[in-house]
């Protein structure tokens, strides 16, 4: 119904957010402010109830460490300054560091992006979509009793037309607004990856 009356839809919103961003991003010289990117990825959670209850956990998890870098938006000004200190420290990829829950957020931003690709380049379930882009995103990174628990829960996931109407979107607008997503986040999940590349810490955890 939003997206026929043109109201801003959960998922309008989310791409808008990270249009700005990426735009932002450049009207700094290439430099990623902490706090407006946390508070861009706290609204990428809209989407999680649309999901389903199994997904509660994959939320809480990913809404503890955007709430960190929260948090942290208070003590340094861009993305950088939290890799250079935790560099300092020795703590980067230290549990609860704000490095590694950066780490992990951008995990969950490519999860989303790899879904909305896959969603987008097949015909076939939101099972299959969200089955594959786990596997290529963040599966490589999980304990087995992670991805046993992932895996089932998949099994509870809507199909793609409840995911539509849950979304408030059409099968038309959908596709236009995953593609902004996937579009705008690209550049973001770029940077925040070449943040730790360009320090030379590797990207296998
Ligand atoms: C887009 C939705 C696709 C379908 C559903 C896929 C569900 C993925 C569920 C991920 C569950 C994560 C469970 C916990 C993992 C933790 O062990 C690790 C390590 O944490 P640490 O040791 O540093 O404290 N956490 C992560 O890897 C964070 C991953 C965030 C993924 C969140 C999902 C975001 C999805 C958004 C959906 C709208």
């Amino acid at each position: 119904v939003a997206a026929r009356q043109g109201m801003e839809t959960p998922l309008t919103a989310v791409a808008e957010a990270f249009e700005e961003l990426a735009r932002g991003m450049d009207a700094d010289g290439g430099e990623l402010r902490l706090a407006p990117f946390s508070d861009t990825c706290a609204l990428v959670s809209v989407l999680f109830s649309s999901l389903g209850m199994a997904f509660r956990f994959a939320e809480i998890e990913y809404v503890t460490k955007v709430n960190d870098l929260i948090g942290a938006g208070k003590s340094y000004r861009t993305l950088s300054d939290i890799l250079d200190k935790d560099m300092q420290n020795d703590s980067v990829k230290k549990q609860g560091s704000h490095s590694r829950n950066l780490r992990r957020v951008r995990l969950g931003l490519g999860l989303i992006k790899a879904l909305f690709e896959q969603f987008l380049a097949t015909e076939g379930s939101l099972y299959d979509a969200a089955t594959t882009a786990y596997g290529q995103v963040c599966a490589p990174f999980h304990s087995w009793a992670i991805r046993k628990a992932v895996g089932a829960g998949m099994y509870t996931l809507p199909s793609r037309e409840q995911l539509i109407v849950r979304l408030n979107e059409t099968d038309c607008s959908v596709q236009k607004e995953m593609r902004r997503y996937i579009d705008a986040s690209s550049p973001i999940i770029e940077y925040i990856d070449n943040l730790f590349l360009s320090r030379n810490i590797s990207l296998d955890w």
